[in-house]
């Protein structure tokens, strides 16, 4: 299977600036030669244009950069489309979470009932009637299964983009109320930090690929960064303690791997900015990706 790395510099679906530079960082991280070691045959496709908006979040908080957000993800819709349509399978460094508005948008084209498993501190289940916030970047799961702004909701030209039957979540340790409240109401699984504990991480990834799995049809992968306890994951955007360990994590991918059923894979919420260890969180996604994609770490 080819893999096709896609760069998508994205930082205006969050509050604080970084995750743009999350692609350069999985790159100086050694992603692709560590792909090549692995004997994958792989391209590095570059990154897609985001546009710059003159004036950013800082200065504005109001502002919700909506346009510049679509823009980037009709772009990514279109590139990922291609990819997965001649048989390759696409992988997205982020940037913050708005970005699977396109990375789904091009998958579901393709595959239209994949299904997803999304690593996550959060639920990224916010309307704008709902956030507390505004951004965007935790709302992509919902506007993905058809909830919020028609604007986000109809990227790619079509809606939903996933089936709640077949998407789960995994890692939620910190929803806002009204976020909980719908994602009670809808047909998401969701595996919370509290049920990894009960249940251990083996049987939970078990249990989401056989439902974001069923029909055979593969699932798509979004793995937020911040889903990993940020004693070990600091370079994030949104940080909140009692996460996944380093041995969850691998296992969890090296799980998914083991399927063959991952048709997509994208890797967000790198802000390196914030890394307490320089670039630890990218060499850290570097090393879940290639767990992803077949690599044992314990033969
Ligand atoms: N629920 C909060 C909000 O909607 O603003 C925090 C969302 C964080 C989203 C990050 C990407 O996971
Ligand atoms: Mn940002
Ligand atoms: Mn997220
Ligand atoms: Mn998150």
């Amino acid at each position: 299977m080819k893999v096709e790395i896609v760069g998508v510099p994205m930082d205006l679906g969050a509050n604080r600036r970084g995750t743009d530079m999350g692609p350069s960082a999985l790159r100086y991280a050694g992603l692709s030669k560590a792909l090549q070691k692995m004997e994958i045959d792989v391209i590095d496709t570059g990154n897609i244009e985001i546009p710059v908006p003159e004036s950013l979040k800082i200065e504005n908080p109001h502002l919700l950069f909506v346009d510049e957000i679509i823009h980037g993800c009709e772009q990514l819709a279109h590139i990922v489309s291609g990819i997965v349509g001649r048989g390759s399978l696409p992988l997205i460094l982020g940037g913050d979470h708005s970005i699977s508005l396109g990375t789904l948008a091009g998958v579901a084209r393709r595959i239209p009932d994949v299904g997803v498993i999304w690593f996550d501190a959060h639920g990224d289940f916010n309307t704008f009637e709902t956030s507390e916030t505004g951004n965007i970047h935790g709302m992509s799961l919902a506007a993905s299964c058809g909830w919020g702004d028609p604007r986000l909701v109809t990227i790619g030209g079509f809606t939903p983009k996933v089936k709640e039957e077949k998407t789960v979540i995994i890692g939620v340790r910190d929803l806002d109320p009204e976020e909980k409240e719908r994602l009670k109401r809808s047909k998401v699984t969701v595996y919370s930090m509290n049920k990894i504990d009960e249940m251990g991480i083996a049987a939970v990834v078990k249990e989401a690929v056989a439902i974001a799995g069923r029909g055979g049809t593969g699932f798509h992968v979004s793995f937020d960064l911040d889903v990993v306890d940020p004693s070990i994951a600091s370079g994030v955007g949104t940080p909140v303690t009692g996460g996944l360990n380093y041995r969850e994590a691998h296992l969890a991918l090296e799980l998914v791997a083991e399927t063959g059923l991952l048709r997509s894979l994208e890797m967000v919420e790198v802000n390196p900015i914030v890394d307490r260890g320089g670039n630890t969180t990218a060499v850290l996604a570097v090393e879940l990706i290639t767990s992803a994609l077949g690599k044992r770490i314990y033969c």
